[in-house]
């Protein structure tokens, strides 16, 4: 039998970024932790990439036209939607979900879910390094296993 399971290892290609500005005192913070993450793990800054867009809803067209260049081994998607400070807060979480995941099932290139969707700026804050970790961290640690994980299955990605 044999079983793949991804390490937390440096992979040869860059890693891109893709963080909104909106809530940037969120997304700021996110991609503080997912940068701490990569040089935990031996990775240096030459080998991210970062392409920062207005909102949430921008992710997905940024990071599918970073995945097309097949330059990057995995792309991390930055960002925070609240929801007591918007009416289209559904829209936009739905928008950068759906499009998120489209773009990693049409490339093959491990895209990562890095936006907080929560009710609060404290709830927010809590998941951008306060009280329950940093969703940017975690996202650069499942990008880094996701494009490990791909490597050893094979094929193009
Ligand atoms: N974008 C966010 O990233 N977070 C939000 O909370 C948000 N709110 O509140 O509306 C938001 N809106 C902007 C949206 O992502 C687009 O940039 C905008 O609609 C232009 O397309």
């Amino acid at each position: 039998m044999v079983t793949h399971e991804g390490r937390l290892v440096v992979p040869d290609r860059k890693i891109g970024i893709v963080v909104a500005r909106f809530n940037e005192l969120i997304t700021n913070r996110l991609l503080e932790g997912a940068l701490w993450s990569f040089a935990r793990h031996g990775g240096d800054d030459n080998h991210v990439e970062i392409a920062r867009v207005p909102g949430a809803y921008e992710l997905p067209i940024a990071a599918l036209k970073m995945a097309q260049t097949q330059r990057f081994a995995a792309i991390i998607c930055l960002g925070c939607v609240i929801r007591g400070a918007t009416s289209h807060y559904d829209y936009v979480c739905g928008q950068a979900a759906s499009g998120i995941s489209s773009v990693a099932l049409q490339t093959g290139v491990p895209t990562v879910f890095g936006v907080l969707t929560v009710d609060t700026l404290e709830q927010a804050l809590d998941r951008a390094g306060a009280k329950v970790g940093n969703k940017g961290s975690e996202a650069m640690d499942a990008a880094l296993e996701m494009a490990d994980l791909l490597g050893q299955i094979g094929g193009i990605a």
